[in-house]
Parts: C-alpha cells; sequence; structure tokens
C-alpha cells in the first residue's frame, strides 16, 4: 500500500511543472463540496492518473452522419471488459445506430464519469449502456446521475463466473431502475437491441430495420438442419 501511494506521487510529481498544475486545478474544481481536503488530494491524484489511462482505454466514436448526435453511450469499467462490450458496439454499427464507447470506472474515475454523462447528455445521447464486473455499481451509477434509459451488462468475473456483477448490477433499489441483461455477449448485444426497440418506438426506419432482423433471424433458425447420426 505505501509502495503504491509512493508511485502515485511520483507520477504527479514526475510531471512537467505546468502539466502537474492543471492536474491539480480540474478535479478540485469539479470535486464535489462534501469531499474532505485529504478525498480531494486523493481525487486529483488518481485523476492525474487517469487522464493518462485515458488515451490507452477503448473510445471509439461514430457521429451520426445527418445529425452529429451520439445516440448510444456505451460504457464499462475497464479495457478488459472491451471483449464483451464489443458486442454491443458491433450491434450499434449492424443498425446503424451512433455511439461512443468508454472505459470509465464508478470506482476508479467517478469524477470523470460523471462528466462524460454530462457530455454525452448534451451531445443528443438517447440512451446508455454499462456494463462492469464484480462489485458492478456502474450502471446503477449511471442510471442516478441521468433520466435517460441506462441498460445494465454484468461482466464474466474470474471467481464468480459474473454471478457477483449479475446481482451487483440488477438489485438496485427502488427509485433507479437498471434494466439488466444477461452476463456477458449475449447481454451486451441485447442491451442495444433493447435501445433499437426503444428507438423504434418513435422511428418507422428503424422499427423496419428491428423487423427485418427478426426475421433473418427466424429464417436462420427455421433454415438450420440437425447432423446426421453417425
Ligand atoms: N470494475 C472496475 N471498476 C469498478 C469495477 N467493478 C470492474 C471492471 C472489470 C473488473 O472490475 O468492469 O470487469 C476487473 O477490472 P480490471 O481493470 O482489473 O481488469
Amino acid at each position: 500500500m505505501a509502495m503504491k501511494k509512493l508511485s502515485l506521487k511520483k507520477t504527479t510529481v514526475g510531471k512537467a511543472p505546468e502539466k502537474a498544475a492543471a492536474v491539480k486545478k480540474t478535479p478540485e474544481k469539479a470535486a464535489p463540496a462534501r469531499l474532505t481536503s485529504t478525498v480531494r488530494r486523493l481525487a486529483s491524484t488518481v485523476s492525474g492518473k487517469v487522464s493518462s489511462v485515458k488515451k490507452t482505454a477503448v473510445s471509439k466514436a461514430a457521429k451520426d452522419k445527418t445529425t452529429g448526435k451520439v445516440v448510444v453511450g456505451i460504457v464499462m469499467g475497464s479495457t478488459s471488459d472491451w471483449d464483451v462490450m464489443k458486442e454491443a458496439a458491433q450491434m450499434c454499427r449492424d443498425f446503424d445506430i451512433s455511439y461512443e464507447a468508454r472505459a470509465l470506472s464508478a470506482h476508479r474515475s467517478p469524477t470523470e464519469l460523471e462528466e462524460w454523462i454530462a457530455d454525452m447528455e448534451k451531445r443528443g445521447c438517447q440512451a446508455f449502456i454499462a456494463g462492469a464486473g464484480g462489485a458492478a455499481h456502474l450502471a446503477g451509477v449511471v442510471a442516478a446521475q441521468t433520466i435517460l434509459p441506462t441498460f445494465g451488462v454484468p461482466m464474466p468475473s474470474k471467481y464468480m463466473k459474473g454471478l457477483d456483477s449479475l446481482l451487483a448490477t440488477v438489485q438496485m433499489p427502488k427509485g433507479i431502475p437498471v434494466p439488466t441483461m444477461a452476463i456477458g455477449e449475449a447481454g451486451a448485444a441485447n442491451a442495444t437491441l433493447a435501445v433499437v426497440a426503444m428507438l423504434a418506438l418513435t422511428d418507422p426506419a428503424m422499427r423496419k430495420k428491428l423487423l427485418d432482423f427478426r426475421a433473418k433471424q427466424s429464417e436462420k433458425v427455421l433454415r438450420a438442419r440437425l447432423p446426421e447420426l453417425k
């Protein structure tokens, strides 16, 4: 623990003076008033670290060509979730829905998560898809900060096979709903399909795309043949 603290401190101190000042200034301004100065100091250190994480984090954006809006916000607790969460992004692409995918953690980068949600709202976002593993608070935290529909995707986890993620995502207190999908890839893809169904309520083109998707899916099942006995 002492070692970790030391290396975090080193990262901040090791920056060029103007950079270190910038790192310190922004998070302090954004930190909620209830934070004690010790926590605020910690937040500024963590944020300094996060800004470097941002560069390597999964961050994909696709704007709507005609409106310039980003319709879906896909967020995951870690870049290690991307293999699963890319299914949500792929489904957005298949339905030609603009999205932005980011790795932001409810625990490790709470301030940046809050800022991103507010930014996405300004950019025309209509729904969030949030996937996290373990003590997976991400979807609930997103849902608490927006009235846009927020779908939760529990990540498979090493020791509990995603059961921990599922319960943490689905067991929300009354008042803040998180429609929760299946654990893993199916859940990620279905989260986008749920958003598509929501958009289809008011968008006839999207409704047609969804009906076509369902028809093709049924056709595939009906065309499939069982293997012969050997
Ligand atoms: N996580 C990250 N911050 C809060 C949570 N719950 C989750 C991630 C990931 C898991 O912790 O969503 O599924 C492990 O993350 P990592 O970065 O250690 O691989």
